[in-house]
């Protein structure tokens, strides 16, 4: 399996299944004397992991990152980072049933298309266990990007299924209810829709926006590597995402130029439409991504699907899934554009000093 690797000068490689003994990853290109908080790691790990509500994957892990390399006396040393989680409460058992059976709208379909074979264990590879990486690789350009930019990235849910999360937007409140919301009131709203939802068996979508404020102008390149296509396609890499919206995304089909034009003063920008990238380089604006997410296809209602052998079978996933991926997409979104930008500082400072 190829292209287990995520960015040019910062370069993480990811390796590990959902039920193999470990998952890992190698970040390559940090620049030597960042100081590495493994406490900041695991905060990060564990805003993401499963168990935190009676709303996501019941799957109890510790998450419990190693660093097994290129950090010497708290600081980097410009060698390779290595990062480790061992897995310790798979249940493969769950997935007996669908050995060799394809679950509608999971990539067990595409990967058996692919390669023949698959470890049909908890996803393996497509398991978004795999993410936890992605977070962990994360904290550590968070960290570089706020101690050499002052660039802070805050994500929150913006809509879980038909319930919109971003009308009042208090951002010191995402941290301090499960669901990330911006806005505590709509939080007993959820849980009870998540409450019905659970006991329905069925799943639904969400929507997470994510927002990187301080970032300076001129990352990014003007024609290929556009920090805008660089995003783009770093939230489509994470599992169940589906669409990907730069500020103001979609409703720009139906705003006239002179709205969407970002008028400027002396002052700075009059609104941001553009979401902070103009051609493809940060115009020093807050750069402004959303995801949508899509309705996990692991469920316990029974549908029509086929064997390996092209046989019609019924198939019923049992296990402990998510019923709504979106809920721990959060710090995956906020890792994936702080590994960009990371990624894109670098590439600047090598070109432009
Ligand atoms: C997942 C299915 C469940 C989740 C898992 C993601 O895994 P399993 O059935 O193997 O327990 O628990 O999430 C995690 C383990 C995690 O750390 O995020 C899937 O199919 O993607």
């Amino acid at each position: 399996m190829s292209d287990n690797t995520f960015g040019r000068l910062f370069r993480m490689t990811t390796f590990g299944e959902s039920h193999g003994p470990a998952i890992g990853c190698v970040i390559d290109g940090c620049p030597p004397g960042l100081e590495i908080d493994a406490a900041a790691i695991q905060k990060e790990l564990l805003r993401r992991a499963t168990g935190r509500s009676r709303h996501t994957s019941q799957r109890k892990e510790k998450d419990e990152v190693q660093v097994l390399s290129g950090v010497f006396e708290g600081l980097t040393t410009g060698t390779p980072i290595a990062l480790l989680i061992e897995n310790s409460d798979a249940r493969s058992r769950d997935y007996a049933d669908i050995a060799e059976k394809f679950r509608p709208g999971h990539a067990d379909f595409t990967y058996w298309k692919k390669y023949g074979v698959r470890d049909y264990r908890g996803g393996g590879r497509s398991s978004a266990r795999e993410t936890t990486m992605r977070v962990a690789a994360g904290a550590i350009a968070k960290k570089y990007l706020n101690e050499h930019f002052g660039i802070e990235i805050q994500g929150w849910l913006a809509q879980l299924g038909p319930i919109r999360t971003d009308e009042v937007m208090d951002l010191e409140s995402v941290d301090d209810n499960p669901f990330f919301s911006p806005d505590a009131s709509v939080v007993p709203q959820l849980e009870e829709y998540m409450d019905s939802l659970r006991k329905s068996g069925d799943s639904v979508g969400a929507r997470i926006s994510v927002r990187a404020s301080n970032v300076p102008a001129g990352l990014g390149e003007p024609v290929y590597g556009k920090l805008d296509a660089d995003l783009a396609a770093a939230m489509m890499g994470i599992n169940a995402a589906k669409a990907v919206e730069i500020g103001a995304g979609f409703a720009c089909v139906e705003q006239l130029g002179t709205r969407h034009r970002d008028e400027i003063t002396p002052d700075g920008f009059l609104s941001n439409h553009a979401g902070g990238v103009l051609g493809g380089i940060s115009s020093g604006q807050d750069v402004l991504v959303s995801v949508a997410f899509k309705p996990a296809s692991s469920l316990r209602i029974p549908c029509r699907s086929v064997d390996i052998h092209g046989n019609p079978v019924e198939v019923i996933t049992r296990g402990r899934h998510d019923p709504c991926v979106g809920i721990r997409a959060t710090p995956i979104v906020e890792a994936m554009l702080a590994l960009v930008l990371m990624d894109h500082v670098l590439r600047q400072r090598a070109q432009n000093g």
